[in-house]
């Protein structure tokens, strides 16, 4: 599955330093009033460490990573969700992502004026979850009544989702996510369509200063405090980040020890998010290939099998299955299979997150 991030947060925030760092790509970075409407698009492979050694294994030429796609979502202003500013097209723009990051402005440059006058990560948080809570309360109370309107004249319209509604309602309504609704697997299921934007997982990011970096600012206290358990909340600084790429590696490293960065703020962003959905990583391994592969946790053989090709799936006979770590104490994935290590596994097995797989089929 191709994995959607969408970036969000109040102008002057970061968020396009953040894109950039994270696809290293090139979008422009302004000190602006007013914010553009279209969205930046970009890939990020994902770094995966047992990709590099599969690649040694294989001997293979070419190695494709998973990737991930970045939205860089245009400045949310205040109202967005009356329409206000870009409003509507700003929230149409987050429908389509499967979690959102959220960037909070902690840093203090005097040349880059925050959106809301002040350093006031808590007061940004605060904006940006009320206009997506009010996103969805629009959508929902819309939808409950359109379902009791046809109840009352009679009208047989399919209403089984309406207790759920009626729950996110509830919380929505007391200014809290839909996510707290605690909905089950089926109750959130029954509201897919509806996209609702706080039942998508969130992470906030703190923006912070370069020369802040290990250090807790009352600000970031604040902020833990109030997210608490809620969500992840990871703390970066936007900018080095982006300056960390144009760095080789072995520069970087060293740089980011002098700074006190132990592992790139970008691969726990990734991981992170991977845990808020629930998805795990299979790779295929041949000579000319080795591939990382995004599956929701919990996929049958057969799923995977779909990932890779249609073909595949249609035509799928039998999985040959190994653990990453199991594959590595043998010298080819035919010593293993010799030693009985590497199973045979229908269409049913479910695949977890490291498992090779080799899959036989007939189209
Ligand atoms: N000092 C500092 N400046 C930053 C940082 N992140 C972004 N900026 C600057 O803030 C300004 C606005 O950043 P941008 O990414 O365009 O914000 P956006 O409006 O949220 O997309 C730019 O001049 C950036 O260079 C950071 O971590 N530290
Ligand atoms: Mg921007």
């Amino acid at each position: 599955m191709n994995l959607t991030l969408g970036i969000i947060g109040l102008t002057n925030s970061g968020k396009t330093t953040l894109f950039n760092a994270l696809t290293r790509g090139k979008a422009e970075v302004s000190t602006h009033l007013f914010s553009t409407m279209e969205p930046n698009i970009g890939k990020a492979p994902l770094h995966d460490e047992r990709l590099d050694r599969l690649q040694a294994f294989y001997n293979s030429k070419k190695l494709i990573p998973a990737d991930i796609t970045f939205v860089d979502i245009a400045g949310l202003t205040k109202g967005a969700s009356k329409g206000e500013g870009i409003g509507n097209q700003f929230l149409a723009h987050i429908r389509n992502t499967d979690a959102i990051v959220a960037v909070l402005r902690c840093f203090s440059d005097p040349a880059v004026p925050p959106a809301l006058g002040e350093i006031n990560p808590l007061g940004e948080m605060e904006t940006l979850d009320l206009e997506l809570i009010l996103a969805d309360l629009t959508v929902a109370e819309k939808a409950i009544e359109k379902r009791e309107k046809s109840a009352r004249v009679g009208e047989k319209v399919k209403n089984d989702d309406l207790p759920a509604l009626k729950a996110i309602y509830e919380v929505l309504s007391e200014g809290r996510p839909a996510r707290t609704a605690g909905l089950s697997e089926e109750e959130r299921e029954k509201l897919k369509a509806f996209t609702f934007l706080t039942l998508k997982p969130i992470l906030y990011v703190a923006n912070i200063d370069e020369k802040d970096i290990g250090s807790e600012s009352e600000n970031l206290a604040s902020l833990k405090e109030k997210i608490g358990k809620d969500a992840p909340l990871l703390i970066l600084s936007a900018k080095i980040e982006a300056e960390l790429n144009e760095l080789s590696s072995k520069e970087a490293e060293e740089y980011s020890k002098d700074l006190g960065i132990k592992e790139r703020s970008l691969d726990i962003l990734v991981r992170e998010c991977f845990t808020q959905l629930n998805l795990i990583t299979f790779f295929t391994g041949y000579e000319k290939e080795v591939r990382a592969w995004t599956i929701p946790g919990g996929s049958t053989a057969l799923r995977a099998a779909g990932q890779i090709h249609s073909d595949i799936e249609r035509g799928f006979i039998r999985a040959e299955v190994i653990a990453y770590e199991e594959l590595m104490k043998f010298p080819t994935f035919n010593a293993a299979k010799e030693k009985g290590m590497v199973r045979v596994e229908g269409k049913e097995a479910i695949i977890k997150d490291g498992d090779l797989l080799h899959i036989r089929f007939n189209v």
